[in-house]
């Protein structure tokens, strides 16, 4: 019996990897380093600096740890400047109705993100107060395919991973899922994930209700 829904935050409630791509465009761009949107793919839920060595894969120069820390600024900087974009308008369609069903059955709802403008990012959209409890990248030192942000979150409602089902848009995150002994829902980019226990295009394709017995 499913007692918690924990939600990845981008690609699942809210839009912002166009964002992330977008920033890491101009990056790639300024060090003449090959990216496209196919590459983008494998950024999805990893962390900032993974995200960085994956796209530095095709540099042909090499960057010290230093320089790295600088390109993580100035990228984030990009970023941090798109989200100001960002309203309740971008909340994905069907999330609003998905948490509005949990919330009637009293299922504890949270945040499982990689990302650490988590917070920033649920302010913009109006949903700083919705969440039981929100786990993110400022709090974990591994990022998914680790399970640790999920079994963070899980923690944090006080719900056995077991209990637990995880909505997720990357392979990645769908990934985590499994590896914390918990249920996924795979939506957008990992609709095809094999490692996933049901599949939708977005949350307003499911009734989130049927998975929870
Ligand atoms: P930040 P999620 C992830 O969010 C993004 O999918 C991924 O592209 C990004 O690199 C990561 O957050 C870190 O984000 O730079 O804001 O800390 O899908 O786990 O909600
Ligand atoms: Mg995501």
């Amino acid at each position: 019996m499913i007692k918690a829904v924990i939600f990845d935050l981008d690609g699942v409630i809210v839009s912002t990897d166009e964002f992330h791509f977008q920033a890491w465009m101009q990056l790639a761009k300024r060090l003449q380093i090959p990216f496209n949107r196919e590459m983008n793919e494998r950024l999805r839920g990893v962390s900032r600096y993974e995200s960085l060595s994956i796209i530095l894969e095709n540099a042909t120069n090499a960057y010290s740890e230093e320089e790295k820390q600088e390109f993580l600024d100035e990228k984030n900087a990009v970023y941090i400047e798109l989200l100001h974009e960002l309203s309740e308008a971008d909340i994905l369609p069907g999330v609003e109705a998905t948490l509005a069903k949990l919330r009637e059955k009293e299922i504890k709802i949270a945040i499982g993100s990689s990302s650490r403008n988590t917070p920033r990012i649920l302010e913009y959209i109006g949903m700083s107060d919705t969440f039981d409890a929100v786990a993110d990248g400022n709090d974990i030192t591994k990022s998914k395919p680790d399970p640790e942000v999920f079994l963070l979150a899980a923690k944090k409602l006080g719900i056995a991973p077991e209990e637990c089902l995880v909505v997720e848009d990357a392979y990645a995150g769908v990934e985590a899922a499994k590896a914390a002994g918990m249920k996924s829902l795979a939506v957008g980019s990992a609709i095809d994930s094999p490692d996933a226990d049901y599949r939708a295009k977005d949350l307003s394709q499911v009734n989130i209700i049927e998975l929870l017995a």
